[in-house]
């Protein structure tokens, strides 16, 4: 493993300023602020990962809302996709020496967690565990492909699905992971389906359990938020489970979608190809006074030496559209 470590590249720069605000509504920051693609931004605890085409390849990015700072994680020559947190770590996918493998940064420095000679491919993360597909080939085959989970801590890779297909004869993929299990689907030559669930409680693996999966990354708690239409173009909203009120969050010229949200800090991507940016924002609780709406300018959002805006990206709507 020593020898696949290497040392990052980090470059931080000082980040547009966040800007607060102690109106109850939501506060928009725009993260990014350049010439190329910043897209698929995920959130958890402090920490909004992307993915931006830097000088003709994907990388990951960084921002940081405790500190306000951005860090490239990566800067390479091939393809950095898919980036995911759990707010201490990131993982993603990339496209070294000719095969995808899975990257994991701990905070300071980048390591391949994958082996070779398999297309490791769409990590998911939680509590400092990570899991993946995994297909490995060689001269004369190709898969099946395996579940693959890492633990950040002990870096321990085990085959999650060779308990249930030592031989490896099966298609296991898909891999979903929480705090408290993962889940995947193993499917045969015949596309006959069979879902496992593996719990870090007991540290057992249960077929075809019977669950509801509610995890995802639009909903934390009471809060879930989206990107719909609004008539002109895509805007992000929030929906308070217990007020059962949307909050408008952008109103922009921007096409807003792929929100995440983590606690009350939510990310999205605002604009396409080369002129998309990363935005986050806070949503506050609205007090009394639904059925109104103000909208103001968020304050302290410069554009470090470029006064283009992106079309009113760093504006801040409030607007409280519905309310059962
Ligand atoms: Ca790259
Ligand atoms: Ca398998
Ligand atoms: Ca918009
Ligand atoms: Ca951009």
């Amino acid at each position: 493993m020593s020898s696949k470590r290497f040392i990052l590249l980090v470059l931080v720069t000082v980040t547009l300023g966040f800007s607060g605000s102690s109106m109850a509504g939501s506060v928009t920051t725009q993260v990014t602020n350049n010439s190329y693609e910043d897209s698929y931004p995920r959130i958890k605890g402090d920490y909004v990962v992307w993915q931006g085409r830097n000088n003709g390849d994907w990388e990951i990015f960084l921002y940081n809302i405790a500190t306000g700072v951005t860090t490239q994680i990566t800067d390479n020559d091939y393809n950095d996709l898919s980036p995911q947190t759990d707010g201490s770590y990131i993982v993603w996918q990339g496209f070294k020496d000719h095969e995808w493998d899975i990257f994991l940064w701990d905070g300071s420095e980048a390591q391949a967690i994958s082996g070779r000679n398999a297309q490791d491919a769409s990590p998911q993360i939680a509590n400092g565990f990570i899991v993946w597909t995994s297909e490995p080939f060689g001269d004369d085959f190709v898969g099946p492909s395996e579940v693959i989970l890492y633990d950040a801590v002990t870096q321990i890779r085990t085959v999650l699905s060779a308990n249930v297909d030592p031989g490896n004869t099966l298609s296991d993929g898909g891999p979903k992971i929480n705090d408290e299990m993962v889940i995947w689907v193993q499917t045969d030559d015949r596309d006959n389906t069979a879902m496992y669930m593996y719990d870090f409680g007991n540290a057992t693996i249960t077929q075809n359990p019977e669950y509801v999966w509610g995890d995802s990354p639009q909903e934390d708690g009471n809060l879930n938020v989206l990107s719909r239409h609004d008539g002109h173009d895509r805007e992000i909203f929030v929906y308070n489970d217990n007020s059962r009120v949307y909050h408008q969050v952008t109103d922009n010229g921007l096409q807003d979608r792929y929100p995440s949200i983590s606690g009350s800090n939510m990310t999205w991507m605002g604009g396409e190809g080369e002129v998309s940016e990363i935005f986050v924002a806070f949503y506050e609780e609205p007090d009394s006074g639904t059925g109104t709406s103000t909208e103001h300018a968020a304050t302290g959002v410069t554009t470090g030496g470029n006064t283009d805006d992106g079309g009113n990206g760093a504006r801040c709507f409030i607007n409280t559209i519905a309310h059962y």
